[in-house]
């Protein structure tokens, strides 16, 4: 694929000529795509045609902002294992997942134009009769969406539908690993006809222009701590730039001692490996009753042997590659480290060599025990790989303790047949999407996705996203024909 910039309605090269290669991380040798790297000229003219096509965008009706999304989705439903392919070629995750993605995307076109003839705002009394008052929302303009290549197709659709629908306009920024996904959406966008400057996308290396940028009034990220981070302090320094940030997790499945363990092997076996471990909502730890710890640890080594890990457009593998050179780094290392922290290693995890994977970037799983321990770092940081830690527990209240121990809380899973004891995880555990009987992964685009601590800035997106792209206006009509004041502010001269 020859990868442009989409800009202005047009697919364009970038000013500066630079490019850079998209790459199958189960092959390397196959490229699959050349990018514009872009620069400042090609930030300032997706920014410029954003503002110009705002205004005509916003005046339109919500329901004619709708019925794009419309079309859009019919072309995406049309393709829907063309694109699925794509994204598992690119990102490496298993087709059964690829699908899955792409099916997520698909939901959140579908909600979006589904919200368009429901209320959109409130009818609120006033203290005086002859007064309406009314909750209404405005957009805010140009939308700035900087995204992940874990999720490549629906996490941009999160940001882009309800933004757009919103009547804001959008430059999505995706992640270089994953622009060919992001320059299908650019394509369907197209053809869905919707006018030129509304959906914008920008390839490599300009986040921080965009972030910088004076005329985006929103930015939207999903990504890593440290950049999400960066993007806040940026921000803080505009009085009327608001960012809302994803940014990862340390999340964990409580295994109780009534637990049903199937369901909790089958919950951690998800939760820990699909998508090689690399969701923000994966699960890297496994806080296990110490009364049922050796029949669970027993049965989830023995399932996470069974793994076939190989090429993901294969039906039966389950695990997939990790995205590049340096996750398998970055995964090394967090395995080490596990072993110099004391911890008992149950099955010893590595890069694979062999004539099968020596092409790819394939993970095998790493899986041990080890004693709670809140100075632990591997215990505490966000490895993102096939990387899982069984931590045994005495009881319901020292599972909350160790939960709790990390600085992140996005997603947090309890398998238990007892509702009590899940009321209490459900109000004392810290997280954003939390669960029972399931795994930590796989939430629905009409909930709301955020997480808290240093997993999110307390503003989810898909379906609430809304919150942040519009402002909620108070709009207040008089029926008499005098002034009448709510507190008491009555005059008549
Ligand atoms: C992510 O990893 O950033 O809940 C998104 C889930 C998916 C989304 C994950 N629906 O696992």
């Amino acid at each position: 694929m020859e990868g442009k910039n989409y800009i202005n309605g047009a697919f364009v090269n970038g000013a500066s000529g630079e490019t850079f290669e998209s790459r199958n991380p189960a092959n390397t040798d196959e490229v699959l795509g050349t990018f514009p790297l872009s620069s400042e000229t090609d930030v300032h003219n997706a920014v410029s045609t954003a503002k110009d096509a705002y205004d005509g965008w916003r005046r339109l009706s919500r329901i004619k902002r709708g019925e794009y999304f419309d079309e859009f989705v019919q072309l995406l439903k049309k393709d829907r294992e063309e694109i699925s392919r794509l994204v598992t070629k690119e990102c490496g995750k298993g087709i059964v997942e690829g699908r899955a993605d792409v099916t997520e995307g698909i939901h959140m076109v579908q909600y979006v134009f589904g919200t368009v003839r429901m209320p959109h705002g409130d009818v609120i009394d006033s203290e005086i009769p002859e007064k309406d008052a009314f909750l209404r929302r405005k957009p805010k303009g140009v939308v700035a969406a900087i995204t992940p290549w874990n999720f490549p197709f629906a996490i941009p659709l999160w940001l882009i539908c309800p933004s757009v629908v919103e009547g804001n306009t959008v430059i999505l920024k995706p992640s270089r690993e994953t622009a060919c996904t992001a320059n299908k959406i650019a394509e369907y966008a197209h053809k869905a006809g919707f006018p030129p400057g509304v959906i914008n996308v920008l390839h490599g290396g300009c986040g921080d222009l965009l972030v910088k940028h004076p005329d985006t009034r929103v930015v939207l990220f999903v990504g890593s701590n440290d950049v999400g981070s960066d993007i806040k302090k940026i921000v803080a320094g505009f009085h009327d730039k608001m960012c809302a940030c994803e940014m990862g997790g340390k999340n964990a499945l409580i295994v109780l001692d009534d637990a049903n363990l199937d369901i909790a092997v089958n919950a951690a076996i998800i939760s820990a490996f699909k998508t090689s471990g690399q969701r923000c909502t994966s699960a890297s730890r496994l806080i296990v009753h110490e009364k049922v710890l050796s029949e669970f640890e027993k049965r989830f080594v023995e399932t996470t042997k069974r793994i076939k890990i190989g090429n993901p457009l294969e039906e039966d593998v389950f695990m997939g590659p990790v995205i590049n050179q340096s996750a398998t780094e970055k995964i090394a290392r967090y395995n080490e480290l596990a072993k110099k922290e004391g911890a008992k290693v149950l099955l010893d995890g590595g890069r694979l060599t062999d004539e099968l994977h020596k092409k790819g970037y394939f993970m095998s799983p790493f899986v041990y025990r080890m004693e709670n321990n809140p100075k632990s770092r591997v215990l505490r940081e966000e490895v993102f790989g096939p990387h899982v830690a069984i931590i045994p527990v005495k009881g319901i209240d020292e599972a909350i303790e160790v939960h709790n121990n990390t600085d992140y809380g996005l997603s947090c899973a309890v398998i238990t047949e007892d509702f009590r004891k899940a009321r209490r995880i459900r109000d004392d555990c810290e997280y954003g999407l939390g669960y029972v009987n399931l795994p930590t992964i796989g939430a629905e685009v009409h909930l709301p996705f955020g997480g808290v601590k240093k997993s999110g800035t307390g503003l989810p997106s898909a379906s609430t996203l809304i919150d942040v792209v519009t402002h909620r206006t108070a709009w207040t009509v008089n029926h008499a024909v005098e002034i009448k004041m709510a507190q008491g502010l009555t005059v008549k001269l």
